[in-house]
Parts: structure tokens; sequence; C-alpha cells
């Protein structure tokens, strides 16, 4: 019998079609995405084409199935183990099948060079796997969801290996537990400074938090809404230097935060001035203090950023990089920065991408803790204390 061919904007729908025509049984020869339209139509969508036949039948020649197929393999059952939750007569997943499951995927993700965006435009598991192992549902979306948000590959099968060892194999039949089951191992990677606890005793060297970064990145703003987190928070004497003399603007910027917050400024053009302020405000329990942008690409203009701060007792620097950045860029940053001893970061911007794979991917690879998360303009509700499982909702709600 020939294979027949079918078409859905999404692989589910195209599933469906399968399943409702051929019959739940259906053995998948390939899945692809396939432009929309004509070919000019470049404007429209692409689709998934999936190309199947009845259970047991077997094509005598087919183009589609792959190289490394042996003679006797069945090539499909795809529908069954991607897309139906387990019924009741099946035996519950073995802990070493989904062990085996994501073995297989390791091997596949090293084998590929360009795994990431074949996973994506082909989001079901090989048939050598499906053909294998009943792999569950929930299993497979949470892992195409956490690539597709741009997590690491490698961190997704360690994450994907560690659960599978350490979680009770009925879990797996059971989507909203295997999905925090999940969550909480993603959590354990993120590392959080705690700035407020500093800033109660514990860690008592916080009472001079410097925003440093590149151009436009909202360190003024993270100032901003520091002094007022913390003036809301907690009953704090806020100082606020603006070491930024060098941008046009910045300063009457300052003025019209400060001015808002009813605190009064100190502006610093010289290191002697930046550490007399600091002498002279020797009662705050906060001091902020904002700094001109610097170039990552310049690497000059951060070693001078770095004298002018070097007089500056008990202090923190956070690097304050906007969530829309690249990962290569942030990396590039963070690198720049690091003379500056950078003792965490403050994701700004969280409200202007979907994306946050790439946040995970920085603070793992760097093992650079995060401080704050910042999701928009008002200056009193858009500053949050950094927590993992925030991060972590948002990757894999
Ligand atoms: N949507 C959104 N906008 C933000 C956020 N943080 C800052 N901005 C905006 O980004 C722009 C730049 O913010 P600034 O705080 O001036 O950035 P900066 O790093 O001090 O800029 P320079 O001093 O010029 O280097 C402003 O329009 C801010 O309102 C945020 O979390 N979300
Ligand atoms: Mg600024």
């Amino acid at each position: 019998m020939q294979p027949k061919t079918f078409r859905a904007s999404n692989t589910q729908a195209a599933l469906e079609l399968v399943q409702n025509e051929l019959g739940p049984e259906a053995m998948i020869l390939s899945v692809k995405q396939v432009p929309g339209g004509a070919v000019w139509e470049t404007w429209k969508k692409s689709e998934v084409e999936v190309q199947a036949i009845p259970a047991y039948q077997f094509p005598e020649q087919s183009s589609t199935v792959s190289a490394n197929q042996k003679p006797g393999d069945k090539p499909g059952k795809l529908i069954h183990s991607l897309y139906n939750p387990p019924t009741a007569n099946k035996q519950p997943l073995a802990r070493t099948e989904i062990q085996g499951y994501l073995e297989q995927i390791a091997t596949q993700i090293s084998q590929n060079k360009n795994h990431q965006s074949a996973e994506l435009s082909n989001p079901a598991p090989t048939q050598s796997v499906t053909g294998k192992y009943d792999v569950p549902a929930a299993l497979v979306q949470a892992r195409l969801e956490l690539l597709s948000q741009g997590v690491d590959p490698e961190l997704v099968k360690n994450i994907l290996k560690r659960v599978s060892q350490t979680t009770n194999p009925k879990i797996f039949s059971q989507e909203s537990r295997l999905r925090e089951v999940i969550r909480k191992q993603l959590e354990t990677v993120l590392r959080v400074l705690r700035i407020e606890s500093a800033q109660n005793g514990a860690v008592p060297t916080a009472r001079v938090l410097i925003i440093v970064g590149s151009s436009g990145v909202g360190k003024t703003s993270l100032c901003a809404r520091l002094a007022s987190h913390f003036m809301a928070t907690q009953p704090k004497k806020i100082a606020w230097i603006c070491a930024d003399t060098i941008r046009t603007g910045a300063i009457a910027q300052t003025k019209a935060y400060t001015e808002s917050l009813n605190l009064q400024p100190h502006i610093v053009y010289t290191p002697a001035d930046l550490k007399g302020v600091i002498e002279y405000e020797e009662k705050a329990d906060l001091i902020v203090v904002d700094t001109p942008a610097r170039n990552p690409y310049e690497p000059e203009e951060v070693v001078e950023l770095s004298t002018f701060l070097t007089e500056i007792p008990k202090k923190i620097t956070l690097l304050a990089l906007p969530a829309t950045l690249k990962l290569t860029d942030m990396q590039q940053a963070l690198a720049a920065f690091s003379p500056l001893k950078i003792e965490g970061i403050a994701i700004t911007k969280m409200d202007e991408t979907r994306q946050y794979g790439h946040i995970v991917n920085l603070v793992w690879k760097n093992k650079i803790p995060l401080a704050y998360f910042c999701d928009g303009t008002n200056l009193l509700e858009s500053l949050h204390p950094a927590e993992a499982s925030h991060l972590v909702n948002l990757i894999l709600p």
C-alpha cells in the first residue's frame, strides 16, 4: 500500500487526521515541516506533513524510511506513544525504559550538529525511539517546551535524566506532577543572590549597591526601583549617587527619579568625589550607585570604570542585562565586566520577550547568581527579588 500524506497546521492536528482516517495504530513514516502555500506565498505559515500507513502494512519501498532502519523494523506507533495518555491496562513505564529513551535522545543530540533546529522543526522523536519505547507524552511535551524556550539541549538532557533517576515511574503518567518535578530539577541549577537578607545583616556587605551595564539596559530605572523597593518594604535611609556624568540627559533623568522618590541625588565626577559622598552618607542603610554605560566590546571602558569604583568599600556590584539580549552578548558582557567583580545579575525587560531559556543557560554556564528581575516600567511593581521558581514557571508553566 502506498503511504498516505496528511497536512495540518501543527503536528498534533496532522496526527489526529491520520488517526481519524487510518486508526490509532497507524504507522508514521515521516513528519516534516513544509511551506504552507505555493512557493511564492511566503507569507503563509508553514504546515506539518505526515506520511502514514495503516497498522502492520509495510510499503514495498519508501524513500522516507530512514536509511538505518532494519528490514523487520516496525516504523511507527507514534500516535499512541506521543499523543495518547497511557491507558489503564498498560504497564507503568519502567524507569529503565525512560532512561533508555533519554540515552537515545542523548545519542541523537550528540550525533546531530543542528540538533536544536532539527528537534523543533520535527518535534516527534524518531521512530527508533518510539518504536522501542512507549514514551510518556508529558515528558516529550516538557522536553520540547524546554528546547523551544532555548534551554541548552545538554542541560535539558541532564535534567530529564535526573528526573528519570529520582522519580517514581508512576508520576510519568501524571502530567502536572511530572512537570512539577521537572520544574524543581531546573530550579536546582539556578543560583540566586539575596540582597535583601544581606541588607538585614546576614551578610552585611551590601550597604552600597552598584549597577553597571551597557547602554540602555535599564541601569538608572533599576536604581530607581531599588530605591523605591527598599523605601516601600523597610524604613530605610536611602542615598542615590549618580556617577553617569557622560550621557546627555543622565543628570536630568536622575533628578526626575529622585524628586519623585523625595531623595537628594549626589552627582560625582571623580573617584575622590565618590569616596567623599560615601563617607558623608555613613548613616544611609543603602546607597545605590548608577554608573555610565560601558561597551562590553571595548574593554578599556570597563577598566576605566573599575578604577573609578575601586575605592568603595562593602559594595555589591550588579550587572544589568536585558532579557532581550542574545546569550553570546550576555556572556560577553559578563566577561567584560568581570574586573568589577560582578556578584549578581539583574535581568531587566523580562516583559519584552517570551523566551527565557538563555537566561537559565547563562546562570548555569557561568555560575553567576540572579539578583533581580524587572518586567515593566512601573516604579513600584516591576522589581522582583530573584526567585528561581519565577523564571522556571515562565519557561515551563
Ligand atoms: N519594558 C521595560 N522597559 C524598561 C525596563 N527597564 C528599563 N526600561 C526602559 O528602558 C529604557 C532605558 O532605561 P534606562 O534606565 O534609562 O537605561 P540605562 O541603562 O540607564 O541607559 P543609559 O544610562 O543610557 O545607558 C527606558 O525607556 C526604560 O523605561 C523593563 O524592565 N521593562
Ligand atoms: Mg542611565
